[in-house]
């Protein structure tokens, strides 16, 4: 088999990190995220505003633009854009929303889930969760395990959710309240799983009344190339947290982990190629503790690839052993089963 390329113009959709200072949202803007404490209001409802500080010198807003022009707004509190291939969401609810988060995520990913189908965008592709004090609260009571029973509630209305679930990062913020934001598509994702870890929606009960419904990753497929959307991974093995109290250790599984979920894509899914056809387009990496950056700098290139835009920020991962964890956008190869 001839290999092909990756090429992000074939896609409907582009993403990438620039300067925030020079991120402008047009016609073709999808979604402009943006990283911080603090920062100004932008009125436009493909404005996301994460309340994660940046590590770097130079803050960075993640940029969605779209190969054709989008259509955007607000409907039942959800911002949106649409593009007639995806539909970027976003919501945000304040403390006062919280009081019961199981019953509050319920609410919110059935409300986000009616919006999908009203706007002809039925299937969820790649979630973000971001919490305020995400580890708050003992045992069952903790805030991260209230959110993942509601949230495992609203989609498991639907039989067989566990085959057609979404990728998924939940990371704890210093501000408040919740912001969820969201790609949906108007056929399924391709659920893609990692052989080196137990999967999350079939974690056993110690870590929650009812386990976080993610997937490892999801494989969008396009006409020509695909995305594969990797979830927040972190220095789990099986189901468990390995190299406690050690960030070199912990981002050197996270490695490994991503490329045996990167391996497991392309032996499922597509036919003799290798993981030098895979392109990660955008990392993130969220550290519980700043102070670890220093001293993880160097290993990052090695780990990721010397050109892989990496966006370093502070954030609580939602359990309290873990250390750090890395998300990412593949740009894949276009010859996909
Ligand atoms: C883990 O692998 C680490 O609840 O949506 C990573 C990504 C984690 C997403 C979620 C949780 C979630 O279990 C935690």
């Amino acid at each position: 088999m001839t290999a092909v390329r990756p090429d992000p113009t074939v896609r409907p959709y582009s993403v990438s990190y620039v300067d925030e200072s020079v991120a402008k949202i047009d016609e073709q803007t999808l979604a402009c995220v943006r990283f911080g404490r603090n920062l100004p209001p932008i009125d436009d409802p493909r404005s996301i505003t994460i309340e994660l500080e940046q590590l770097d010198a130079a803050p960075q807003a993640q940029l969605w633009r779209s190969e054709t022009p989008v259509q955007h707004g607000i409907d039942d509190n959800i911002n949106y854009a649409i593009n007639g291939e995806v539909l970027f969401g976003s919501i945000r609810l304040e403390e006062s929303d919280l009081l019961h988060i199981d019953n509050a995520s319920f609410r919110t990913y059935v409300r986000l889930d009616r919006l999908m189908q009203k706007l002809g965008y039925p299937c969820w592709q790649r979630v973000w969760i971001y919490m305020a004090d995400i580890t708050q609260g003992d045992g069952d009571a903790e805030r991260y395990r209230q959110f993942s029973l509601g949230r495992h509630r609203a989609l498991s209305l639907k039989p067989g959710f566990e085959l057609n679930l979404p990728a998924a990062t939940a990371i704890g913020t210093h501000g408040s309240g919740l912001n969820i934001y969201f790609i949906a598509g108007k056929s399924p994702g391709i659920q893609v799983e990692n052989p080196r870890q137990v999967s999350a929606f079939s974690y056993p009960r110690e870590y929650g009344p009812r386990s976080p419904s993610f997937s490892r990753a999801t494989l969008r497929r396009w006409a020509e190339g695909a995305h594969l959307y990797v979830s927040g991974t972190a220095s789990i093995v099986g189901h468990a947290s390995q190299h406690l109290d050690d960030p070199a250790m912990q981002l050197n599984e996270v490695a490994n982990n991503i490329r045996a979920l990167v391996q497991n894509a392309l032996d499922h899914h597509y036919a003799g190629q290798d993981a030098s056809e895979c392109t990660p387009l955008g990392l993130k990496l969220y550290l519980r503790d700043r102070h670890y950056l220093p001293a993880l700098r160097s290993q990052i290139p090695q780990l990721f690839g010397a050109a892989t835009p990496i966006l370093c920020m502070e954030g609580d991962i939602c359990r309290r052993d873990l250390l750090l964890e890395v998300e990412g956008i593949y740009a894949m190869p276009g010859t996909a089963q």
